[in-house]
């Protein structure tokens, strides 16, 4: 049974991650912050073997240790689902917070090299592995309020190029997924759960669902061996460049 260690398993894309690749027969590493909702997905996911590590991607030791302790039948990771992020605070950057910023570099940015650093040398050693990043089209693209949080997708997008450039010669694959809005946990995060906020963002549009991302996860992790996707953008219909429906009230 293949391997797959998703982080940021307790809500939104990568719940929906590990619930798709269940369903496909593979084995799950789930982990998250959030240890009562890893046990309810453990346990929903009961056909599927399971190691649930609660974990923050922020503490390089904590993550080091996870991966150095994992059980033998989890140890040897095909795919690694670097999904563990968040956007906090929609303001103009000269009025942000210092606290948000951080927190946004040390989740999006050096959680996922610290999860990256440990896991990554196992794939080479194996020759064999795919890290999906989360990035997003916010890494791409500029939009009002953005500042911080699409720079760390911004890092994302090409840490994921330099990597697919240290790994030729390898048989380790690098995609970076970029989706557009997704209603998710994510924009009650990013207005610091204020729910009527976060539900005004996706007022008058569609928005994606964490399973079209789980999809397309699946999808790219399911190419032959031969085939990397080094990047999707996707998008809702309804959203379009530098666009989000909240900014009719902001401004
Ligand atoms: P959710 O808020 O629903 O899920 C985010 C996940 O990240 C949670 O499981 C949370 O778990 C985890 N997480 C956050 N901080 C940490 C941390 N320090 N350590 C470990 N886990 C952490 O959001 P989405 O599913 O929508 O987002 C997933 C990823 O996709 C993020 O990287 C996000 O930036 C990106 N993205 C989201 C889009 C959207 O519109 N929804 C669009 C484009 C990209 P816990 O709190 O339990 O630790
Ligand atoms: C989140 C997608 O469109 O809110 O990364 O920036 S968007």
């Amino acid at each position: 049974m293949p391997v797959a260690l998703i982080t940021g398993a307790t809500s939104g894309f990568g719940e929906a991650c590990a619930r798709l690749f269940a369903k496909n027969g593979w084995s799950l590493i789930i982990s998250g912050r959030r240890s009562e909702r890893l046990d309810a997905l453990a346990k929903e996911l009961d056909q599927t073997p399971v190691h649930a590590v609660t974990l923050d991607v922020r503490d390089k030791a904590a993550v080091d240790r996870a991966v150095a302790e994992l059980p033998p039948a989890f140890a040897a990771i095909d795919l690694l689902v670097n999904n563990a992020g968040l956007s906090l605070g929609f303001e103009r950057a000269h009025e942000g917070s210092a606290e948000d910023w951080e927190t946004m570099v040390d989740t999006n940015v050096k959680g996922l090299l610290n999860v990256t650093h440990a896991v990554l040398p196992g794939m080479v050693e194996r020759d064999h592995g795919h890290v999906v990043n989360l990035g997003s089209i916010a890494g791409n693209y500029p939009y009002l309020f953005g500042n911080v949080y699409g720079a760390s997708k911004a890092f994302v997008g090409r840490f994921t190029q330099n990597l697919k450039a240290d790994l030729l010669g390898t048989k380790v694959r690098v995609t970076n997924i970029e989706p557009g809005m997704a209603e998710t946990e994510f924009g009650k995060v990013r207005f610091k759960w204020d729910a009527e906020k976060a539900a005004k963002a996706y007022e008058n549009m569609t928005p994606l669902t964490a399973e079209d991302i789980a999809e397309t996860i699946y999808w790219a992790a399911s190419r032959p061996p031969h085939v990397t996707v080094t990047s999707i953008e996707i998008w809702p219909t309804q959203q379009s460049f530098g666009f989000f429906s909240i900014h009719r009230d902001e401004e």
